[in-house]
């Protein structure tokens, strides 16, 4: 089912609950040429969630963060995102009520037992009026999620295995977080949570 939770967020429970294996296969064949790692935020912490990306990729360094078409070291462009995150993107982004939506940027987020993310927003992009897809995949999490403002009051909204959030419109620079992952198993995932967020950043 769908649940509106403020205008332009449509969260879509399960919409991906069959398409599991091959979604994991996707995030595999991605993470095997870009491994997950733990980055670094400009103000000094080492993240507990683990990244990888595809598309156009992020990194960070002193100034912050930024997206960018190529790996800064080697030089190689990142892989290409894999047609069925495309697809499903498009889909999901057209059944929430916005247009035909071609992301270019695709970041992998594994959280372990343990992992969160701390309230943020999400303003590296350039292109804020096309919306975010977020696709949640093995062990269940509390999303939070907030307003424009850091202080106001945040919502906690369950994530499940399957379900595929839209965030677009005037919610697309609310403050919003993921609480501790509790330890667990999934039979397709193992003791992960995957987060998979499709973008257009440039
Ligand atoms: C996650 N990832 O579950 C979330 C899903 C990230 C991140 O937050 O930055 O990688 S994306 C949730 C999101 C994106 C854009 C806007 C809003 C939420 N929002 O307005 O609440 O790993
Ligand atoms: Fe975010």
């Amino acid at each position: 089912w769908r649940e509106q939770i403020v205008p332009g967020a449509v969260v879509m429970h399960g919409f991906v609950r069959d398409h599991g294996p091959e979604l994991l296969a996707a995030v595999r064949g991605v993470v095997a040429q870009v491994p997950w790692r733990h980055m670094t935020t400009p103000g000094g912490h080492v993240m507990s969630v683990a990244m990888s990306w595809c598309g156009n990729g992020w990194s960070s360094d002193s100034r912050g963060y930024r997206y960018s078409a190529r790996d800064p070291r080697s030089g190689k462009r990142w892989p290409p995102i894999p047609e069925i995150l495309l697809a499903l993107a498009d889909e999901a982004a057209q059944q929430a009520g916005f247009a035909p939506f071609v992301p270019d940027s695709c970041l992998m987020n594994r959280y372990d037992p343990g992992s969160k993310l701390s309230l943020h927003q999400d303003k590296d992009e350039h292109d804020f009026g096309s919306p975010i897809v977020s696709v949640s995949l093995g062990l269940p999490a509390v999303f939070q999620f907030g307003g424009l403002q850091r202080s106001d009051r945040a919502r906690r909204i369950p994530l499940a295995h399957g379900d595929v959030v839209v965030w677009g419109g005037p919610s697309r620079l609310c403050f919003h977080g993921i609480m501790p992952v509790k330890e667990g198993y999934h039979s397709l995932v193992g003791p992960h949570r995957i987060n998979i967020t499709l973008r257009k950043a440039l």
